[in-house]
């Protein structure tokens, strides 16, 4: 019997289970502890900078908050099967993907939000770059998700390449439009900058692979292998997207505000004689 959808895989071993329950459950500690760190890290970089942590923060607090919700979905569509083969079968209740899309179309666009902000540029050129990063972002997603949740091969190439398509120009925009004003940034911070933005490209061309993997087909990418692969592809890639590339952001904040505020620095991280002063006066 074929697949319910590319989705619903109809039974899952022990291992294969457990390795997609322990990814899960990784994501939640990341996302909700990242979130938590960005937030209580406001103080540390100077005011022009705050709202760009806040966007990270809130990028990881929606992603925690739809990880509880597939955390949940994943054990009731999965409870125990009776053979070892098939530890956990399918229940009544659907593997519900579109949880990871509704998060996809509110966070994508907030990661392109973040990544302005700390850039910290004239309120027009923000602008500018941002009208025409948040509609390709979101129109990118809502492409991806009939083919996700498609059961034949065909619809899911086809939304899979018309997703291709604003995915490029997001590329385009990111490589030569924000080149434009990555020059009149410190010259200390462009190599982070740039770094953030090649990071942001090989990560999020980890996602349109892991959309692919049902499409290799066989009985390793079109069953189990397939399905675990493509959660866990997404789950580790949604790590290091959101969380560690919110790190990055609050890094590449504490830097500009050192730079350009030394004396704002300086009350929140004293230079080592203040330290050693203290030190004598205590
Ligand atoms: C935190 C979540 C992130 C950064 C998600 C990013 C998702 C993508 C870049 C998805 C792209 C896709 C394509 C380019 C084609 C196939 C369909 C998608 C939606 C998987």
């Amino acid at each position: 019997m074929a697949p319910a959808s590319a989705v619903n895989i109809g039974s899952l071993s022990a291992s294969n289970f457990a390795t997609v329950y322990n990814l899960f459950s990784l994501v939640i500690a990341s996302m909700v502890f990242t979130a938590l760190f960005l937030l209580l890290s406001q103080g540390r970089v100077a005011p022009r900078y705050r709202n760009a942590l806040v966007v990270s923060a809130t990028v990881c607090g929606i992603a925690a908050y739809h990880y509880f919700r597939i955390f949940d979905n994943f054990k009731e569509s999965y409870p125990p099967g009776t053979s070892v083969s098939a530890a956990h079968v399918l229940s009544s209740v659907e593997f519900n993907e579109a949880y990871r899309y509704v998060d996809w179309l509110l966070t994508v666009p907030l990661l392109l939000v973040e990544t302005v902000a700390v850039m910290a540029l004239k309120r027009a050129e923000s602008r500018g770059l941002l009208m025409k990063l948040v509609p390709a972002s979101a129109l990118m997603i809502a492409l991806g998700y009939p083919g996700e949740i498609a059961t034949t091969n065909s619809t899911r190439i086809i939304y899979g390449v018309l997703s291709l398509i604003p995915f490029f120009y997001l590329i385009y925009v990111l490589f030569v439009e924000l080149s434009k004003s990555l020059v009149r940034q410190p010259v200390e911070v462009q190599p982070a900058i740039k770094r953030l933005r090649v990071s942001l490209v090989v990560l999020w061309s980890v996602y349109p692979i892991a959309y692919a993997f049902p499409l290799f087909g066989g009985d390793f990418f079109g069953g189990e292998g397939g399905f675990v692969l493509r959660q866990g592809g997404y789950s580790i890639a949604d790590i290091l997207a959101k969380a560690a590339y919110g790190l990055g952001i609050y890094a590449i904040a504490r830097t500009k505000s050192r730079l350009e505020d030394p004396a704002f620095d300086e009350e929140i991280e004293p230079s080592a004689s203040k330290t050693v002063d203290l030190a004598n006066a205590a």
